[in-house]
């Protein structure tokens, strides 16, 4: 029987990449590895396991069966190699940086991070004497002021948390390439679904698994995903040596449960939140909607380019600014009020406070993410109840201050 040539499609590879029944007693769905060590046939077999002359597993920190399926899923995903899973998005995010820098390293960051990324680069690896320069990566041109030789790492977001501003992975990739430096790619809130930055030009790509791909909010896990070689070194550097940040296997076995609908959640998402920005952008109460789905969004054309679909993410600003805003997220009832995103549930947060409260407000001010903002997750509730919620708590808002506001 010949096999088909064609590549598989997305959710193909979400639900049956590198696995075969066959190989595992015919179980359908993959067993868990929860042993934390593994045997050797002899005194040589471990030495060789140790030298890297044989394959295998050896110690859980390092690799495990659960793990490794895991990673090839989601390598195969992304278009990568290789891929290394971790505890949590922010120790997949450290066990990279601690493998690519050396003393005098340089690295050059877009200015606007989810908060732990931004703290961990602004002032964790200040400590250590890191030069990290933030800058505005809407203008890839941006770049080649502050590209040095000693440039290790470009780093950034699309769509950034929480602002939704975009990069051009393939210009800034370009760029960046002139000096070596290795451009990474914080892909959470896109997915591999809607946007794959390795095609684009991009060397390695970082997820919180903890978001969309484990899609529950049950759980926290992170990736990283790039050449063999690469994830190799941050495998026995910044993971073995270095954090220490391994993924449980019962985490990994979760995710691979989230991925079989990766795609279906994807698409719901993302029809939800198209019809919750219509719906704000149309409200009275509300001054301005960042969402790349929107023509109005100044990126709109870098997001069609770019992106299979603009996503389930978006941030607002009400009229009356950071008051009104937070009387908003008061008065929502079926809508969350928590951080975290890409769950079932509708959530909203308000970044200046919680998310992004590692920012000085200096610092907020400069790198576009205003006292104001508030951030809606689109969950997968009912639309129809989603937009019942958010409307009656926009009608609130407006009571008697409404002429106050406008
Ligand atoms: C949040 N974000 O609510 P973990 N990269 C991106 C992220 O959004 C996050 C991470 C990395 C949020 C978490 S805030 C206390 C809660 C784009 C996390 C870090 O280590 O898995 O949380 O990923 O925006």
């Amino acid at each position: 029987m010949s096999k088909s040539t064609r590549s598989r499609g997305f959710a193909t590879r979400a639900i049956h990449e590198g696995y075969d029944p066959a190989d595992h007693d015919y179980a359908l769905v993959p067993p868990v590895h929860f042993s934390s060590t593994f045997t050797f046939e002899d005194a040589q077999h471990g030495g060789d396991l140790f030298a890297g002359v044989r394959d295998g597993h050896f110690y859980s920190r390092i690799s495990n069966p659960t793990l490794d399926l895991l990673e090839r899923r989601l390598a195969a995903l992304e278009g990568a190699e290789a891929g290394l899973v971790t505890a949590s998005g922010m120790g997949a995010i450290t066990a990279t940086f601690w493998t690519f820098i050396e003393p005098g390293a340089e690295v050059v960051m877009d200015e606007t991070l989810y908060g732990c990324t931004f703290a961990f680069l602004r002032s964790g690896l200040a400590k250590f004497g890191i030069k990290v320069t933030p800058v505005d990566l809407r203008e890839p041109e941006n770049l080649e002021k502050v590209l040095t030789d000693q440039t290790r790492i470009v780093y950034f977001e699309t769509p950034a948390n929480p602002n939704m501003r975009l990069v051009d992975i393939a210009r800034v990739s370009e760029i960046a390439h002139t000096k070596g430096a290795r451009v990474i790619v914080d892909n959470t809130y896109a997915t591999p679904y809607l946007q794959n930055p390795l095609a684009l030009g991009a060397d390695l790509v970082i997820h919180s698994a903890t978001k969309y791909l484990g899609g529950h909010g049950d759980l926290v896990a992170g990736a990283v995903v790039g050449s063999a070689e690469d994830i190799q070194r941050i495998r026995l550097e910044g993971l073995k040596d270095m954090t220490g940040a391994v993924m449980s296997p019962f985490s990994a076995m979760l995710i691979m449960r989230g991925l079989k609908t990766l795609e279906l959640r994807m698409d719901r998402h993302v029809k939800a939140a198209k019809v919750i920005a219509d719906m704000l952008e149309a409200h009275p109460m509300v001054e301005r909607v960042s969402y790349p789905g929107l023509e109005s969004y100044p990126q709109y054309a870098l997001a069609q380019a770019q992106m299979a679909q603009p996503g389930g993410m978006m941030a607002f600003e009400l009229k009356g600014g950071m008051l009104m805003g937070r009387k908003f997220i008061d008065s929502v009832s079926l809508v969350q009020r928590a951080v975290s995103l890409g769950d079932p549930e509708t959530l909203v947060q308000h970044p200046a406070t919680m998310t992004h409260s590692a920012y000085t407000p200096e610092e907020r001010a400069r790198h576009g993410i205003s006292d104001g903002l508030i951030r809606l997750s689109a969950g997968l509730e009912t639309i129809e109840d989603i937009l019942e919620d958010l409307t009656r708590a926009l009608d609130a808002c407006k009571g008697p201050r409404l002429s106050q506001v406008s």
